[in-house]
């Protein structure tokens, strides 16, 4: 990603050493719909952060090794804040995090920022990476970060797949073209069956998606997003 003023511009080699990019930046004429700045005023333009296939698996797993807790309850969260809170305090910038209550709408901004669109799993897919990337954190400016400002694209990836396989292929029966029913999808991972499919090896349904596949992540962090979905005892 190119095109972004010289106050942002550094925020694009901070973030490459940690493995993380920009993803995108939406913007807000006038602060309309953006979200509340920390000086109280809204935000005109949002940069979106953000793991590209395994990018940033090293350099989490390293950061995560050195902890004497491993990085506590919500490693990645943590290693997040610290990296992007870093940045955000250098650059004036007002830092959002996706799990922070309340939740930011952080996949409205990237369809806003990329163009992108949900796939039936809910996850949304970019025409390179498919469905193997995720946002960490996104920085508010109260001014507009980019020189020049390019239309997204907007392609329907899903909706010109000839086979779906992420429909025929979850083995809860949860993906559907219009939802994702969380509570089968939840209820599938916590049985013999899903404990030894989704749970160890990903979500089944997202790996049989044909865009993006060299995008996979590294087994251990499919695992350990499997894991942080936190489910009930089994
Ligand atoms: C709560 C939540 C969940 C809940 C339920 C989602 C729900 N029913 O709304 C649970 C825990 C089930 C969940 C699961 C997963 N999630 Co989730 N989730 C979120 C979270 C923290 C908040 C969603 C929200 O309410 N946003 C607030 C509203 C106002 O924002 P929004 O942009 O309008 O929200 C969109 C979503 O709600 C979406 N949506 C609606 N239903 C569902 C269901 C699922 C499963 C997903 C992924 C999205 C989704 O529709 C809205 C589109 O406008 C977001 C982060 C965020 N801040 O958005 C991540 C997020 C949506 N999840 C994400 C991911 C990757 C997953 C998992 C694949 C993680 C994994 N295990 O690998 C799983 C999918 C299930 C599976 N098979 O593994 C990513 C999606 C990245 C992308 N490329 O689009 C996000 C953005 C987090 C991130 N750090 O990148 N998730």
């Amino acid at each position: 990603m190119s095109g972004l003023l010289p106050i942002a511009d550094g925020i694009i080699s901070a973030l490459t050493e940690h493995g993380l990019h920009v993803r995108g930046v939406a913007h807000f004429p006038d602060g309309q719909g953006g979200p509340a700045l920390s000086d109280g005023r809204q935000a005109l333009s949002v940069v979106l952060i953000g793991n590209i296939g395994g990018s940033l698996w090293e350099t989490f797993s390293d950061w995560r090794e050195k902890c004497w807790d491993r990085g506590g309850t919500d490693p990645l969260d943590t290693w997040s804040k610290e990296v992007i809170g870093e940045i955000a305090g250098r650059s004036g910038a007002t830092a959002y995090y996706p799990s922070d209550q309340p939740y930011q709408p952080f996949q409205q901004w990237a369809m806003k920022a990329e163009g992108l669109r949900a796939s039936p799993l809910g996850i949304l897919i970019h025409p390179q990476y498919g469905l193997w990337h995720g946002y960490r954190g996104a920085l508010g400016f109260a001014e507009d970060v980019t020189e020049e400002r390019v239309p997204p694209d907007d392609i329907d990836i899903c909706g010109q797949c000839p086979d779906k396989p992420c429909l025929s292929t979850c083995p809860a029966t949860a993906v559907f073209l219009d939802r994702f029913d969380v509570a089968r999808c939840r209820f599938h991972l916590v049985t013999t069956e899903g404990k030894a499919g989704c749970m160890s090896s990903g979500c089944l349904a997202r790996t049989a998606c044909p865009v993006g596949s060299m995008y996979r992540y590294p087994e251990a962090q499919l695992r350990f997003h499997m894991e942080a979905l936190r489910l009930p005892a089994g």
